[in-house]
Formats: structure tokens, sequence, C-alpha cells
């Protein structure tokens, strides 16, 4: 693939309607920007770009199912944002950081992390339950927008160091309204920080619709600090990957910070405690249907003349797989030692720490004795 270091202008022109690189019909269109960053994919390369997707869709398909049977105890959905998190993904190279809130599912099963230890987070057994340093993947962020802090800071280390890896914030449309947003643009910005800001636009803030939250399109915030904008339609995986792989690739050059809104839509609940039939209307779920990202990477490769029944099969196939092993290593978990919320708060010995471990063995004890 070949990238010109001269293309950090903003995708201004396109604020209001997002680039995209294939339409919901699954037509190919050209843009003056992206087009360069895709030319080496070829129809297989794309073919296995929808695999992942159909994977990353069953398996938050599936636990969300094994949430609502009782074996998780809630699950943040990621259905409709499929393009723009394996787009988005695909685009990192191994030695790249990732700093997610809590709907980034995509990303540990595209690098392999151990599912059943996933899933220990999601059934509320453990705190956490990778080694974020096995696979570059932070832990996962509640607090809204408190990992973009967190992939500035590692990304400014990185720059420190000079270990040539970038880092990539995942967050919310929502999350854009949080100082600790403006906070990390304002340090990328000045330290010129090798970081990806990649916001997913999914329409809601939990009822909040975006509307609410800016009188403007998100990606105009980042102009505030300076920072390179582009806005892309984050249904099309095509515009998603190589929006990223510019915006790796400027942070990886040394110019600095980029901010991408990725426009798409948050298909079910904000999490499996959620009725978004009280804030929403279904016309407008059915409208998002039409622009699913699986179904127009299909339209484009049936159009291309590519096996598409074959591919689906063979998809299916390992998703099947997947949700099988999904299904069995939920069920297995079982708790971590409850005392060990207490080991991984701070890197050493804390005193209010240990005195709230000390509680928490006397009244567990007192339950013991009760018992007894
Ligand atoms: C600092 C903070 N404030 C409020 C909340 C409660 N909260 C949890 S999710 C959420 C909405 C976040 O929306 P968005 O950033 O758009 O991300 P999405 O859930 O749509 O992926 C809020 C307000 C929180 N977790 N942290």
């Amino acid at each position: 693939m070949s990238i010109t270091t001269s293309t950090t202008e903003q995708l201004a022109d396109e604020f209001d309607s997002p680039a995209r690189l294939l339409t919901a019909e699954g037509v190919r269109v050209r843009h003056e920007i992206l087009d360069e960053h895709v030319a080496d994919l070829d129809l297989q390369q794309l073919a296995d770009l929808y695999t992942d997707m159909v994977l990353v869709r069953r398996f938050d398909t599936e636990a969300f199912s094994l949430t609502r049977q009782g074996e998780l105890a809630l699950w943040p959905p990621l259905l409709g944002q499929e393009a723009a998190q394996v787009g988005s993904a695909r685009a990192l190279e191994d030695r790249d950081w990732s700093f997610g809130s809590y709907r980034e599912h995509a990303l540990p099963i595209l690098r392999g992390v151990d599912i059943d230890r996933w899933l220990k987070v999601w059934k509320t057994t453990s705190n956490t339950a990778w080694d974020p340093h096995e696979h570059n993947i932070g832990l996962n962020q509640i607090i809204i927008g408190a990992q973009t802090l967190h992939a500035v800071g590692y990304a400014m280390g990185a720059q420190f160091k000079q270990d040539d890896s970038c880092s990539i914030a995942y967050f919310g449309d929502g999350a854009t309204t949080e100082g600790d947003v403006s906070e990390a643009m304002v340090f990328a910005s000045t330290y010129n920080a090798p970081v990806v800001f990649f916001c997913q636009n999914n329409g809601y803030a939990i009822s909040e619709p975006t509307s609410v939250q800016a009188k403007h399109v998100l990606a105009r915030r980042a102009s505030g600090f300076d920072i390179p904008a582009y806005r892309v339609d984050g249904n099309d995986i095509l515009a998603v990957l190589a929006a990223t792989r510019l915006a790796m690739h400027r942070a990886r050059t040394g110019h600095g910070p980029s901010f991408i809104e990725a426009v798409t839509y948050r298909m079910g609940p904000h999490t499996t405690t959620d009725d978004p039939s009280r804030y929403r209307e279904n016309d407008e779920v059915e409208s998002w249907k039409e622009r699913d990202p699986l179904l127009r990477v299909e339209r484009f490769l049936e159009s291309e003349g590519f096996n598409v029944e074959q591919l689906r099969a063979d998809a299916k196939t390992n998703a099947d797989a997947l949700a099988k092993q999904l299904r069995a290593g939920a069920i297995a978990i079982q708790p971590d030692p409850a005392e060990q919320m207490f080991d991984n708060v701070y890197s050493s010995p804390h005193a209010r720490i240990e005195r709230q471990r000390a509680e928490y063995k006397a009244f567990a004890a007192s339950y013991e004795k009760a018992a007894s």
C-alpha cells in the first residue's frame, strides 16, 4: 500500500455527509483522500474482513443471549458497530495499543484474547482477567472518556521512548462531552502525541440522542484542539479501514494525533438492562437495518462475482465454533476469590486498601461464624 505523508487535510467538506467507499447498496465509490489507503486490498482480503465481522457479530449475539439466560451478568452489545470496530482494529499493528470503553469486544477477539478471560469481567467474577501487556489492550473503562487520557499517556510514553508504537482510544458520542476527552485532546495536540481518537458515534449515550449533546457534527470539535478530523460512514468497513490507516500513519510518522468520527448506529440496547423502545422509534431502527455493515460487503462481493454463498457458509461454520466455545466458557467460569479485588488497585501496598481488605475479611468471617 502506498501512503503519502501529505494527506493531513481534513475531510472538512464532507462533515455533513460522512466519507464513504462502499454504499449501503454495495456500490464501490471513489474518494479522493481515502482511496489510496485501501488500494492494496483485494476481494479475498475484503472477504476476510467480512468473516471477521460475522465472527464478532456472533460473539456479541451469543454473549447477549447468555446474559438473558443468566450465565453472564451484563452485556453492552456492539450490534451494528462491527465495521467501525473491525475496520479500525485491522488498521493497527500488533505493537499498537488500544484503549476502549466497555463495548469494544471486536479487538480482543481479533487479537486472540482468551475468551473465558474476557467473559469473566461480564460474569462479574473478576475485576479484570487478562494481562493488558499480553495483547496491548487496556482494561475496560467504565468511567466515560477516561481511557482517552490513558491512550494519550501511553502515546506520550512511546514517543518519549521512540518505540514506534501508537495508541488508539475508542469512545462514544456521549464521551465527547466529558472533560477527560477535552483534556486528552489538549495534551495530545500540544505534545504531538501518536494517538488516534476514534469516536463511534452510535447515535445515543444511553437514552440521549447525539443531537442533544452537540449542535454540530462531533468531528468539528477536534479543530478546536488543532487536531485533524475525519468523519466517515462507520458502517462502511472500507472507509473505516482507510481513515484509520491514514490516521495511524500520521501518528507513526510524527504528524501527531487525529480524530475519527465513525457514524454508526447502536442497533440494540445500551446494555442488557436497557429498554431502547422507551426513547427511540422503531422506524429509526428499521431504517438502519438497510445500512447494515455486513450486507453491503456481501452485495459488493456478489457484484464482483465472488462466491458469497460459500463465504457465508464458511463464516457461519467458524462463527458456530466460536459461539460453542463461548457458551461452554461462560457456563464454566468460577468466581475468583473475592479478596482478589483488593490486589490490583495500586501497584504497591496501600494503607487504605489494606484496611478495606481487613474489613472485608472480618465481614466474611462473621458469616462463617454464623453458619457454624
Ligand atoms: C464519568 C461517567 N459519567 C456517567 C457514566 C454513566 N454512563 C454509563 S454509559 C453512559 C453513556 C455513554 O455514551 P457514549 O459515550 O455515547 O458511549 P456508548 O455507550 O454509546 O458506546 C453514561 C453516561 C459513567 N459511566 N461515567
